[in-house]
């Protein structure tokens, strides 16, 4: 495989400070040397590769972002960055990694108690622990508010009843953040996956994010200490505030992806030959390959500033609503210009391209679908709600 070149057209890095290059550099070279050889096995036969994890814990990027303990943390640039090399290998590595630190290490971290805190977070940071986050469930996607899953008190605990679905690290996780209804207000639990009741069949069948897993958590009479539940989240805010921070690695790790795929055509186009004249010289190509750069130079410097934002404590929910939207939508339209522009090969997983096509398709709507972006940023506009 060529080497990789990453697209850079207004010299983003110079805006970096070294450690942020140093850190992105890192996880670049790690990608390309240990992950990316592994990753297309993975996809075809459907499994997430899991001898990375603990090497990942190695890299420091499992909750990297947090100030806990003695976790040498990453500033929220340098966490975009790593966010951003990762889904250059596979947005499934980039969901392994979202979903471990912004999903299940933020919220115990944000909303856990001491003890929670110190059950889990060093076993999470180094990655000797799986965890996952349960909101979505069969009938509630886009409205987790309706959500049908109960906890009901029973003497100084919890019993939980109910089913989520499409829940990432599902079935390899030892531990599962799940929000549920207790007295009508949503709440979250630290629920110890081998607790009785407790159960994560894998969802099989995805035609993307195949070196990812996925599962359904059901809870059947699982019964809870008191201090399963997080003491200082409630209400639909606590998950939300979880979703902003994975939203926010989302903006980033896309553009890796599209990076990746425009790094392949660039250098498919300079090979080909047709019609005696390489395909990069035909002014069709260059098009697509001028609307991709285009796409991705506004994604980077986006990101950039919203990274910044968020190291000067300002960025709002809604500006990482708008970044998650514009960013997915360009990734996936690059890579389904990419998968064109390498004919027939693009359909070969000799090629990445379409690899990173299939999973952008689940990236778009996880997280918050196009349209529920939209919606949210068009509420901020209009100020009128179309979900109400
Ligand atoms: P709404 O009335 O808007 O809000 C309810 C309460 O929440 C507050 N809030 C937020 N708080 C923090 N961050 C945000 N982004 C927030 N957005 C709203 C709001 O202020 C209110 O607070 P309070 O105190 O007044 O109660 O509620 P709604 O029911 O109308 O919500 C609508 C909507 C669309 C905003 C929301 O439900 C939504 O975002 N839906 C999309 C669901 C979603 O994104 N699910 C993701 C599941 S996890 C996942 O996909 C992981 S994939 C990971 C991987 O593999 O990488
Ligand atoms: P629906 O909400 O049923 O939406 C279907 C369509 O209707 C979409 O196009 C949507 O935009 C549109 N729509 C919905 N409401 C409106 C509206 N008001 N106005 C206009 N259009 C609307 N969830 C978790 O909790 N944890 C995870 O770890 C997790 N991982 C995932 C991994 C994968 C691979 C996938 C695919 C999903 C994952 N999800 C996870 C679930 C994900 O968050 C949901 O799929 C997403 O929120 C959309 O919900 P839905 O699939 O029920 O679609």
């Amino acid at each position: 495989m060529a080497k990789y070149q990453a697209p850079d057209f207004f010299d983003v890095d110079a805006l970096l400070s070294e450690e942020e290059r140093m850190v992105r550099d890192a996880v670049r070279d790690w990608v390309s040397e240990r992950y990316l050889p592994l990753v297309e096995k993975a996809y075809r036969d459907g499994y997430f590769p899991k001898e990375v994890i603990g090497e990942l814990g190695e890299l420091g990027v499992l909750g990297g972002n947090l100030d806990y303990g003695d976790f040498p943390r990453l500033g929220a640039v340098a966490y975009g960055l790593v966010m951003q090399e990762l889904e250059r290998g596979d947005s499934g590595l980039r969901s392994f990694v979202s979903v471990q630190g912004a999903l299940v290490m933020y919220p115990i971290w944000r909303f856990g108690s001491d003890e929670q805190k110190d059950e889990w977070l060093p076993k999470l940071y180094s990655g000797e622990a799986v965890g996952c986050f349960g909101l979505t469930e069969p009938d509630h996607g886009s409205d987790p508010g309706g959500m049908e899953t109960t906890a009901v008190r029973d003497g100084d605990g919890f019993v939980l009843n109910g089913a989520k679905m499409w829940i990432t690290n599902g079935t390899m996780s030892q531990v599962a953040v799940v929000w549920a209804k207790c007295e009508g207000e949503i709440h979250g639990f630290v629920v110890p996956t081998d607790t009785p009741g407790f159960s994560a069949p894998e969802q099989r069948g995805k035609h993307s994010l195949r070196a990812s897993v996925t599962s359904e958590l059901v809870l059947q009479d699982v019964k809870l200490p008191a201090s399963a539940m997080l003491p200082k989240a409630k209400g639909l805010s606590g998950p939300l505030s979880c979703l902003n921070q994975a939203r926010y690695g989302i903006a980033w790790g896309v553009v890796g992806a599209a990076m990746a795929v425009f790094d392949e055509v660039r250098g498919y186009g300079g090979q080909r030959t047709q019609f005696d004249k390489k395909l990069s010289q035909f002014q069709l190509y260059q098009a697509k390959l001028v609307e991709m750069l285009a796409e991705i130079t506004k994604a980077q410097l986006m990101n950039l500033r919203l990274g910044r934002l968020k190291e000067a404590g300002t960025l709002t929910p809604i500006q990482v609503s708008m970044a998650k939207r514009n960013a997915c939508h360009f990734a996936l339209e690059i890579a389904r210009a990419g998968r064109d522009m390498l004919g027939a090969n693009g359909v070969s997983d000799e090629y990445q391209t379409m690899r990173h096509m299939c999973n952008l398709e689940s990236v778009k709507t996880y997280e918050g679908t196009h349209d529920i972006h939209t919606l949210i940023i068009g509420r901020e506009i209009t100020g009128l709600d179309a979900f109400a």
